[in-house]
């Protein structure tokens, strides 16, 4: 018998005012030319057509500017025929964006065959530049380039201009794969008063955050030894470095001072779909990332997101002092879909980021201006929940809301024991403890976007364990039902967290939907 009963405090606030409102609405009367049907209202997304990672945001003269890459020919995926640019979208409130021309295209012979990711950084307060990496030929060799704004004037940065010195920095690496070598960082200043960057990098079969120094952010020369390097992963994409003070909700400029006890965040992507991280001091003379811990199994290493989370990249918000984080998620169902729909792809919703009081794991939350959309609340206090029972949520007419639940669980006296051998696989064991398998405590959670008769539906549930010294939760996010059908990506994504219930007994779930 599941006797914990559960305390629920749902505000569910419809986002959306309907058609003809348009929050990250780039373009009204693209609307009408794309498929409308579960597009997202207050996702990033541009009018239409193929989107990837996001390749660089930075906060400039009152103006959020979100480059990503994206397809200008429609809504498959660009890299099969090389031609991906850098899309380029602007808002003042990280809500409402208005879409512009692509900022880069690939037109010179160091990226001819696509403009991929890189990163935006402001030099001196007040000149941005971008660093990309360019793709020379169809089998991939890959090569780093810059480009300015043309005119700083422009409140929009619209047009931009390739440097002439392009490439600017080569795979000219003992060891080094070129067509593993991509996809550099934002730039820092060293103590020395250099610029640096890193690029990821397969070296000799190691992944690589290969370390680059410059005067000016134009020529630039490798550093002997790496950034940091590991053999226990693939190739690394998309790297993000930044610096976080424990328990300071506030972000850090990596190129300003960094204050004491400040700790470095090291940020790899791999395989397609993991965001992970390792904590731990940038050792300004050794000019080196040192992780805290270093586990040799990366599939035990903490991960941005347990969900379709991928490519993240970070910005320095200087108009709240804060650390923003967001990423790709890709589309779950078929490419033929995607052509139809005429788009693919949207961005998570914008997250601050930074670091626990204890320095051991990345907290996020929404950006707060996302609450701006909130519009109906349906506010349901006290409720109690027993074994089985389900409580429908009534009067929404939406299928985007801002849900935050309350679960306050009276009793974990029956918690299951945990089993370390599931974090290895934490999808796997969400598959086979699915939401209708009981256990001693939990599934407990929510049901969203089902249908009358519940053949379709998506479970967000959790299960509470004890662990020798602590109880572990796992928050699963469970697709498998989600659509009746066939051929669809609908996997089961799961991520435990430690919970001290001795002094906690809430669990708080806020959900996007
Ligand atoms: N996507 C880009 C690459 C990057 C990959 C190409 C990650 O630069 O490594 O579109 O999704």
């Amino acid at each position: 018998m599941f006797s914990t009963s559960i305390v629920f405090q749902i505000l569910v606030r419809p986002c959306s005012n309907g058609e003809g409102v348009f929050f990250y609405p780039q373009s009204p009367k693209a609307r009408s030319i794309v498929g409308k049907r579960y597009r997202t209202d207050y996702h990033f997304q541009p009018p239409k057509n193929w989107i990837n990672d996001p390749c660089g945001s930075m906060y400039y003269n009152g103006v959020y500017h979100e480059f990503y890459q994206y397809n200008p020919n429609g809504s498959y995926n660009p890299n099969i025929s090389y031609n991906i640019v850098w899309g380029h979208s602007v808002s003042m409130d990280l809500i409402n964006w208005i879409n512009l021309e692509p900022a880069i295209e690939p037109d010179t012979p160091s990226d001819i065959s696509g403009c991929w990711t890189g990163s935006a950084t402001i030099l001196s307060g007040d000149q941005p530049i971008i660093i990309y990496t360019g793709l020379l030929d169809i089998q991939k060799h890959q090569v780093q380039n810059i480009a300015l704004p043309k005119n700083r004037s422009d409140p929009y940065l619209r047009e931009w201009t390739k440097a002439h010195n392009n490439p600017v920095i080569q795979p000219v690496v003992p060891g080094l794969n070129s067509s593993q070598f991509r996809d550099p960082t934002t730039g820092w200043i060293g103590p020395d008063g250099l610029w640096r960057i890193a690029v990821g990098a397969e070296l000799n079969g190691y992944s690589a955050a290969l370390l680059y120094k410059s005067e000016d952010f134009l020529n630039w020369t490798r550093v002997e030894h790496p950034l940091y390097s590991s053999n226990s992963s693939n190739m690394w994409e998309c790297l993000d470095f930044f610096a976080v003070l424990p328990g300071s909700g506030g972000g850090l400029d990596l190129s300003s001072a960094i204050p004491n006890g400040a700790k470095h965040v090291l940020k790899v992507s791999m395989n397609c779909t993991d965001d992970m991280y390792m904590i731990g001091v940038y050792d300004l003379k050794r000019d080196a990332f040192v992780p805290d811990t270093v586990l040799d199994d990366s599939r035990l290493w903490p991960r941005i997101d347990y969900g379709n989370f991928y490519a993240s990249k970070s910005f320095f918000d200087s108009k709240h002092g804060r650390r923003i984080i967001w990423a790709w998620s890709s589309e779950t169902d078929s490419s033929s879909d995607d052509v139809a729909k005429g788009w693919a792809g949207i961005h998570s919703i914008p997250r601050t980021i930074w670091l626990d009081s204890h320095g051991k794991q990345l907290l996020q939350w929404p950006v707060e201006e996302i609450e701006s959309l909130r519009t109906n609340e349906i506010n349901h206090q006290a409720l109690e929940l027993k074994k089985g029972d389900l409580f429908e949520i009534k009067g929404i007419e939406t299928l985007q809301a801002d849900v935050e639940i309350d679960f306050e669980l009276t009793s974990i006296n029956d918690a299951d024991p945990f089993d370390p051998s599931w974090l290895f696989d934490t999808e796997k064991h969400c598959r086979e403890a699915g939401a209708s398998v009981h256990g001693g405590i939990g599934p407990f959670g929510f049901v969203i976007l089902a249908s009358d008769n519940m053949e379709e539906h998506t479970d967000v549930h959790f299960r509470v364990y004890k662990s020798q010294q602590n109880y572990m939760v796992l928050m699963c996010s469970d697709l498998r039902r989600s659509s009746l059908r066939p051929g669809l990506y609908t996997p089961a994504y799961g991520g435990f967290f430690e919970f001290d219930f001795e002094k906690e007994r809430k669990i708080s779930l806020r959900t996007l939907i």
